[in-house]
């Protein structure tokens, strides 16, 4: 794959922020694209494709109205055709609960999957406490669930727990969704020990049910210890034993052997429904001298 063929979007004012240090993270190696009504969204982009929704009247964005982020969103269909030609992955950054997100999001999806991407969205719900905003947020998850191929469900909550536990302030939590957009963008750009492309990736988001992401970090003769560090992810729970599809990338640094690739890979796919269709990945990056770092891309999760 190419660089323009992946796109990172952020929608709303936390999806746009959330966009601009991912893309960061992954040295530009992907196209971006910023969709907000509000100017603060797009103050540090250089570069970088934007999508303003409304006029300068509204400065204060959508304000807490998604019906009308939706109907902007649709009203710049030919844009989003246009900018969509190269693209095949579309990787969707939002925080569900506000206007703009909430809004648009779903209907940014549609645009992208009409025009034939494969679409993985990542959707912050807000905190329990602020309960009109979550059950703005829930409904919007559902719309955006539609159309997404993949939509990963992220508590706010747990991000600013763990980020709390950190020593940080919530808005590190960002790191995270860093680390996944960027685990995700290299797995699909470079060629590795064993390929993965674009047609796996389909063959895992197409399967019926929910799904996921995890990505894991930590050091390569340590594999519990990865599998735990993907397990810390600020998801909403999601009972991830008995997913039918599962795409594993297993990057590691210039001395890795494929016994520790292979004992990884057992670990994360153990709980795994035993006809699982499992599509593994390892590449080789000089930068990751004694760690490892895996992306698992989960599928066809039951309803519970
Ligand atoms: N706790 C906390 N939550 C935040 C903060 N910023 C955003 N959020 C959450 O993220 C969700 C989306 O926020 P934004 O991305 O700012 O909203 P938007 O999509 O730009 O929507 P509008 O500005 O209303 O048009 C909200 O529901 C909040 O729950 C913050 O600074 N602190
Ligand atoms: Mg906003």
């Amino acid at each position: 794959m190419e660089s323009s063929q992946i796109l990172i979007a952020g929608v709303g004012g936390l999806g746009c922020s959330w966009a601009m240090g991912a893309w960061s993270k992954c040295n530009s190696e992907a196209d971006i694209l910023l969709i907000d009504a509000d100017d603060d969204s797009f103050a540090l982009a250089e570069s970088g494709h934007v999508l303003k929704l409304g006029t300068v009247v509204d400065k204060l964005g959508c304000a807490a109205l998604p019906p009308l982020a939706e109907q902007r969103m649709r009203s710049v269909s030919a844009v989003v055709r246009k900018l969509m030609q190269p693209v095949e992955l579309v990787i969707l950054l939002t925080g569900l609960g506000g206007g703009t997100g909430t809004g648009a999001a779903h209907e940014f999806a549609r645009q992208a999957r009409l025009s034939g991407a494969v679409v993985i969205a990542v959707a912050a719900m807000p905190f329990g406490i602020q309960s009109t905003r979550l059950n703005i947020a829930e409904e919007g998850f559902a719309r955006l669930d539609k159309f997404a191929h993949i939509t990963v469900r992220l508590s706010l909550e747990r991000l600013a727990r763990q980020a709390r536990e950190k020593g940080r302030t919530w808005q590190m939590g960002a790191e995270w969704v860093e680390d996944l957009v960027d685990g995700l963008v290299r797995t699909l750009l470079r060629m590795g020990l064993i390929n993965l492309d674009l047609m796996d990736l389909r063959a895992i988001v197409e399967q019926d049910g929910k799904s996921t992401l995890l990505v894991g970090m930590g050091d390569a003769d340590e594999p519990e210890k990865i599998l735990h560090s993907a397990m810390m992810a600020p998801l909403e729970a999601l009972d991830v034993g008995g997913a039918t599809g599962c795409l594993i990338q297993i990057e590691g640094g210039l001395g890795m052997t494929l016994s520790q690739v292979d004992s990884v890979a057992r670990l994360f796919t153990d709980a795994l429904d035993s006809d699982a269709q499992v599509i593994l990945g390892a590449r080789v990056s000089e930068d990751l001298h004694n760690s490892m770092r895996v992306v698992t891309l989960l599928s066809g999760i039951s309803e519970s």
